[in-house]
């Protein structure tokens, strides 16, 4: 039996719950917060930098979303799809997701960052830096959704680019006029049901987002 290691807030946790629902991979969710120590201990045991999500089939630990979803499609056969077989076309998807880690989700993770170590003056030049580089990401992903168009169904890429695009937007909106593509796939990826029911479930929880989340009827 999988049990998958998170918070139903998580951008990560999303990233490897997506494919879990999708597939409707049976796993138990074991949250992570002051109810659950035990959780807490045994990601803080069993990964390197304490982070989750953490995968646990059977004994064995998966960690990094990443990681988590390159098991699945390794491991379950309905999961296949979440890579392409052909070597050149799963490289080019593995590179897609380290755009939007590194580039999206990393520069949210920095404006989320200077409100957390300074909540009441967060440090202006940092936010700006960060929300600088992720308005540059939203150019280079429009240029790519003008070239390749929308990745279809559910597969590596779009568990990346569901979680992240969904709080970058709420550090940088992304603008229908500047960026229709992507705001077109954004709101797209939304719909998709395994991502909506992530949406769903952490609505409860917005109030923990530091630079302070939209109204709860905005996605
Ligand atoms: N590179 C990791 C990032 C995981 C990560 O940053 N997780 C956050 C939650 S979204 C976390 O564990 N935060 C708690 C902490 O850093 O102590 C992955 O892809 O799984």
């Amino acid at each position: 039996m999988l049990q998958l290691f998170g918070h139903p807030f998580s951008s990560y946790t999303w990233k490897a719950l997506i494919p879990l629902y999708d597939h409707a991979v049976p796993f138990t969710f074991r949250m992570l917060g002051p109810d659950h120590p035990e959780n807490y201990a045994l990601v803080q045991r069993h990964t390197p930098a304490g982070k989750f999500p953490l995968l646990l089939d059977g004994e064995k630990p998966v960690f990094e979303a990443t990681g988590i979803i390159e098991y699945l499609a390794a491991t379950r056969p309905e999961c296949r799809a979440l890579l392409p077989t052909d070597p050149a076309a799963a490289a080019h998807m593995r590179m897609l997701d380290r755009v939007f880690d590194n580039y999206v989700m990393a520069n949210v993770g920095r404006v989320v960052q200077a409100h957390i170590t300074a909540p009441t003056a967060p440090d202006q030049a940092e936010i700006a830096a960060a929300r600088q580089a992720l308005a540059r990401a939203y150019g280079w992903l429009e240029t790519w959704l003008g070239a390749e168009g929308e990745p279809a169904s559910v597969t590596l890429v779009t568990c990346a680019a569901a979680p992240s695009l969904f709080y970058a937007d709420w550090v940088v909106p992304i603008a229908t006029d500047a960026h229709p593509r992507l705001a077109a796939w954004r709101a797209a990826l939304l719909a998709l049901p395994p991502v909506a029911r992530c949406v769903d479930d952490a609505r409860p929880y917005r109030a923990l987002f530091p630079p302070g989340a939209p109204n709860p009827d905005r996605d």
